[in-house]
């Protein structure tokens, strides 16, 4: 591909808490779909919204989506509406999402194509949330994670 050809673009939302093998999949496979991958993290306020209560501050899951390999940009995700938008100013040519979100964002499609990916199996932040309570339960030593 000439140097100046336009990257196909692929972009994607989440909260990204608790990063784990799921997301580190899901991120992986979108790269492998085009030359620019932007992911959209879900501020702290946005969260507030979704009903979700994150674990790892926005800055702190900013600071490790942007080290990730496979992952070109980040942007705030601060509301629901701003999809459209965001197609439209990073000229995306791709939406995607894991597939619990299957059918939830069809709309998009006459801006860019829309593909749903099947989650990985067995991990999630919320389980991982869980077998964090269980060891502390146990007594296990528990550590401010955000001071490292
Ligand atoms: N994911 C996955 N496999 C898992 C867990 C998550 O493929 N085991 C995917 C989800 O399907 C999603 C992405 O990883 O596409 C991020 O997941 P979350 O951080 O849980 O994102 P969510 O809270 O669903 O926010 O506007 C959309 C929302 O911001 C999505």
């Amino acid at each position: 591909m000439s140097s100046d050809a336009k990257p196909y673009t692929i972009i994607t939302y989440g909260t990204f808490d608790l990063f784990h093998v799921g997301h580190v999949r899901l991120l992986r496979r979108l790269a492998d779909l085009g030359s620019k991958l932007i992911v959209a993290c879900s501020t702290d306020e946005f969260n507030t919204l979704k009903g979700k209560t994150t674990a790892i501050p926005y800055a702190h899951r900013v600071e490790v989506l942007e080290s990730c390999r496979y992952v070109d940009q980040v942007i705030p995700e601060n509301t629901w509406e701003q999809k459209r938008e965001d197609i439209v100013r990073f000229d995306a040519d791709l939406f995607a999402m894991g597939d619990d979100w299957e059918g939830k964002f069809d709309d998009l499609r006459d801006l860019c194509d829309v593909l749903y990916l099947p989650r990985t199996e067995n991990v999630s932040t919320t389980e991982l949330k869980q077998l964090i309570q269980r060891m502390r339960g146990n007594g296990s030593p528990s550590r401010n994670v955000a001071a490292g």
